[in-house]
């Protein structure tokens, strides 16, 4: 195989993150959809904890986190500029990407599957991932995205994340007092970098031939 693996799901956040960041790399992987419930064994063989996104360059080297997946492709094409080298920058885009990755997530997966967390109910859930959501209308009224005036590394890791909260109740998002933040979301939505990476594929089984992302 000359090209990356790139063991991927359409809707998961993480996964998305990763395309977004090999497809404005340019760079070209085969594609392997994956059914979460149905997990190839060749996926379990190259990474034991077996998440999406799984990236394997030259048949050896396995990444396994989506952020790391996103800096191998930036680091050898960054046409959007998406890496900054501003020190204070870099630190406040890591801590957001940690809090979004941690805390939130773990908000949003209770607000996302409520019923399987019967411990409160899904307001409850959503209000605690909404001071997110406050924080980062906060930061969007001082500058057009998170950090700056352009998108860059945090924006394209977090708006996934974002766009899944959202999606949950979408009409509670549209009303609801984050105005900067949903421009954001949608901006970012229309751009056509993001449809090119949600395109349908049907689950990969061994021996299909090789599909090209
Ligand atoms: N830290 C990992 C997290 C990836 C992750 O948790 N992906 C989810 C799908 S959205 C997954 O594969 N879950 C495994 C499962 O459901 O069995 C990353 O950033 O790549």
């Amino acid at each position: 195989m000359k090209y990356p693996v790139l063991y991927s799901f359409r809707r998961c956040p993480y996964a998305i993150r990763a395309r977004l960041a090999l497809k404005v790399s340019g760079i070209q992987v085969a594609l392997r959809e994956v059914v979460l419930a149905d997990k190839p064994a060749a996926l379990r063989a190259c990474s034991a904890k077996a998440t999406v996104p799984v990236l394997v360059v030259n048949h050896q080297h396995v990444i396994d986190e989506s952020l790391e997946i996103m800096m191998f492709a930036l680091k050898q094409h960054d046409p959007q500029g998406w890496l900054v080298t501003d020190a204070e920058l870099v630190a406040e885009s890591q801590r957001l990407i940690a809090y979004n990755d941690g805390e939130f997530k773990s908000h949003l997966d209770r607000y996302k599957y409520a019923d399987r967390f019967p411990d409160q109910a899904m307001e409850v859930y959503r209000a605690q991932g909404e001071s997110f959501l406050r924080e980062l209308e906060a930061k969007l009224a001082t500058s057009a995205y998170l950090l700056c005036e352009r998108p860059i590394l945090a924006d394209m890791a977090i708006f996934p994340f974002i766009r899944q909260f959202a999606s949950v109740d979408k009409v509670w998002f549209e009303q609801s007092p984050y105005p900067r933040l949903q421009s954001w979301l949608a901006g970012l939505l229309q751009q056509p970098l993001f449809s090119s990476v949600m395109d349908k594929y049907v689950q990969w089984q061994e021996g299909d031939p090789v599909v090209m992302f």
